[in-house]
């Protein structure tokens, strides 16, 4: 187990590296980003995780919506490509199918996939489409429902393992619901937890919450160290993932965009703590301005 603190040398050695541009490059260079995120009552989580993408670094960011919120985005973004996905009135994802979803990821440089999301019944089987048809060498970041949907597979530690590498951000509440125990079982062994769980299923687990758990598929783990309270937020969590999915876009592989990325993540919720009075009033748009 190491600590993000102590070897916060390295992990800012890596984040000068993300600012440390060569001059001959251009927005192709810096990767392309398809967010998959937001709904009806939550285009927020969406909004919040496409701009971290780019925020991130990213040259480009696709967020791709349902048709029937695509309309009202228009302009709020204008630097994400806004992209509005057949949908129908009921299904998973407001009945977008998962054809859409791969056809859109092909030839991106990673795919985020979740936030902001809803529930329905009969997930499992849409997300396992989606894995199954979306290209296996796109680096795939799985968060909020799209999390809640792996929980509701019975076989999940059977789907194919990705070359592109498979980063999941559960908080403690979902991550109770992928384990099938309460979120004070989890809290008891965090590391525990995570580390058999990334062994297990060949992916790298970011376990969230105060100091945050980043296990990877060969049993190492990080335990973050910044970070703060402020930060139990609506929306903390959907910056995340943007913010991870622009880093696996640049070229990071799953363990060092997931660590590099839970890092930045904590450092710009500090500089965002530190600019207002008090924590309690920093909101997820902060955390982003910080980046
Ligand atoms: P309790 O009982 O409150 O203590 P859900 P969600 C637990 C979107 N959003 N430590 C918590 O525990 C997301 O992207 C949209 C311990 C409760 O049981 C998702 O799509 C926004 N426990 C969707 O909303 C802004 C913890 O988890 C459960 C914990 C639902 O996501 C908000 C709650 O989790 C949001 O991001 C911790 N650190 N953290 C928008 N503006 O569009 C959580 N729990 O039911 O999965 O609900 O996380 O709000
Ligand atoms: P979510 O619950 O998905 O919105 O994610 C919340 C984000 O804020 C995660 O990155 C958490 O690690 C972070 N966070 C929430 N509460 C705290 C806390 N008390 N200390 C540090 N980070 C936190
Ligand atoms: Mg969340």
């Amino acid at each position: 187990t190491y600590t993000l603190d102590k070897l916060s040398l390295r992990v800012k050695l890596d984040a000068d590296a993300l600012a440390d541009r060569s001059a001959d490059t251009h927005k192709g260079t810096y990767g392309h980003v398809l967010i998959a995120a937001g709904s009806q009552a939550m285009s927020g989580a969406g909004l919040l995780c496409a701009q971290a993408a780019l925020r991130g670094g990213s040259g480009l960011v696709t967020w791709a919506v349902p048709e029937r919120i695509h309309e009202r985005l228009i302009g709020h973004f204008p630097e994400a490509i806004i992209v509005g996905l057949p949908d129908q009135s009921t299904g998973s994802w407001g009945g977008v199918t998962p054809g859409e979803i791969a056809r859109l990821a092909a030839g991106k440089s990673a795919l985020v996939l979740g936030p902001g999301f809803g529930r329905w019944r009969g997930d499992a089987a849409w997300l396992r489409e989606v894995w199954a048809l979306a290209d296996e060498r796109v680096p795939l970041l799985l968060d909020a429902d799209a999390l809640n949907m792996i929980a509701d597979a019975a076989d999940f530690a059977a789907w194919p393992r990705r070359s592109g590498g498979v980063v999941l951000t559960p908080h403690p509440g979902e991550m109770s619901r992928l384990l099938g125990m309460s979120t004070a079982e989890v809290q008891r062994d965090r590391i525990g937890h995570a580390r058999a769980y990334a062994e297990r299923h060949g992916v790298t687990l970011v376990l969230k919450g105060a100091r945050t758990v980043v296990a990877t598929p060969s049993g190492d783990v990080y335990v973050n160290g910044n970070g703060n309270a402020g930060m139990a937020t609506a929306g903390a969590g959907d910056v995340l993932a943007g913010l991870i999915g622009s880093l696996l876009a640049q070229g990071r592989n799953a363990v060092q965009a997931a660590a590099l990325g839970v890092w930045l993540h904590g450092a710009a919720g500090d500089r965002a703590a530190a600019n207002r009075h008090s924590p309690a009033s920093l909101i997820a748009s902060d955390i982003v301005d910080q980046l």
